[in-house]
């Protein structure tokens, strides 16, 4: 209740951040895109994890301002990189459940695109794996309106949301995330390595790229390479970090 009451605040006090982590291509290590998370600096407690306040905002109904707000703040950001000359640079940003299934979502959408002048097919779309299979049917018809604007869209965390394999090509998506939980068992645990095999595999039947997540050894990577993952993120590569030390990797990998 009391996080609730202060997360009223915290948009109008300009207590919000973005940080960016790099997505990597394996066969380049050129930066080709970035993520973007969001950070709260509490006034007193501090920063606060997505973790924590995400949950709140969404049972609250803050997420959809909070969320609009991000938005428009990464199409900024994507816009002064482009200016700078890093115009290959893509943009992904988190979308929460309340957030899809909420009628402004396309217009919000429209408008930070249109505002911040940045080509359309430069930003992604991330939804979780088990967001989308709360409700497949309003699922689909929303991602069908999304991509009619000419963004891309992708599936987070995937693998941990239970879908069957089969009901993937079902989904207007571009890209899936291979959830993080099972890189870190790369390259010993055989499990991991079978499922991560196995999600590469299909995705690339059905004609989605893949992006690894949460990679953080040379290990991990040099496997993800071997079994044809086009791109990673994680630690190994960077942390999320502040658009100053993002501009620097971007003028020594782009
Ligand atoms: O960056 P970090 O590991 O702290 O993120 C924790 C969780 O918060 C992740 O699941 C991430 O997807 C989520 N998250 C981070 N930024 C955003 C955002 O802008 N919107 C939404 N909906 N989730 C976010
Ligand atoms: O759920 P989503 O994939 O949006 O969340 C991204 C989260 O993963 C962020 O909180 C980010 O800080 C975290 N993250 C990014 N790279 C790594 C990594 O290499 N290891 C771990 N443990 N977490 C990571
Ligand atoms: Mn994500
Ligand atoms: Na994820």
């Amino acid at each position: 209740v009391e996080l609730e009451q202060d997360l009223r605040h915290a948009l109008k006090n300009d207590e919000f951040t973005l940080v960016y982590q790099p997505q990597v291509e394996l066969d380049t290590m050129q930066i080709t895109g970035v993520e973007a998370l969001l950070r709260w600096y509490h006034p007193h407690k501090g920063l606060i994890s997505p973790d924590k306040f995400i949950p709140v905002a969404e049972s609250s109904g803050l997420i959809v301002a909070i969320g609009a707000w991000v938005i428009n703040q990464a199409c900024y950001q994507l816009r002064l990189w482009h200016d700078l000359g890093f115009e290959q640079l893509s943009m992904a940003i988190n979308l929460s459940a309340r957030q899809f299934f909420q009628r402004d979502l396309l217009a919000t959408i429209k408008k930070s695109i249109a505002d911040n002048g940045i080509p359309p097919a430069k930003v992604e779309f991330e939804i979780t794996e088990s967001m989308m299979m709360r409700n497949i049917e309003e699922t689909i018809a929303i991602l069908h309106q999304i991509k009619t604007l000419g963004v891309q869209l992708s599936v987070d965390d995937f693998g941990t949301g239970y879908s069957s394999l089969s009901y993937l090509k079902r989904f207007p998506l571009n890209k899936i995330k291979i959830d993080r939980t099972f890189v870190s068992g790369l390259p010993d645990d055989s499990d991991d390595g079978a499922i991560v095999e196995a999600i590469i595999a299909i995705a690339h039947s059905l004609g989605f790229t893949v992006i690894a997540e949460g990679v953080e050894t040379v290990e991990q990577l040099r496997l993800l390479a071997i079994k044809r993952c086009g791109e990673f993120q994680g630690y190994y590569f960077s942390r999320p970090c502040p658009v100053s030390e993002l501009s620097t990797l971007l003028l020594e990998h782009l």
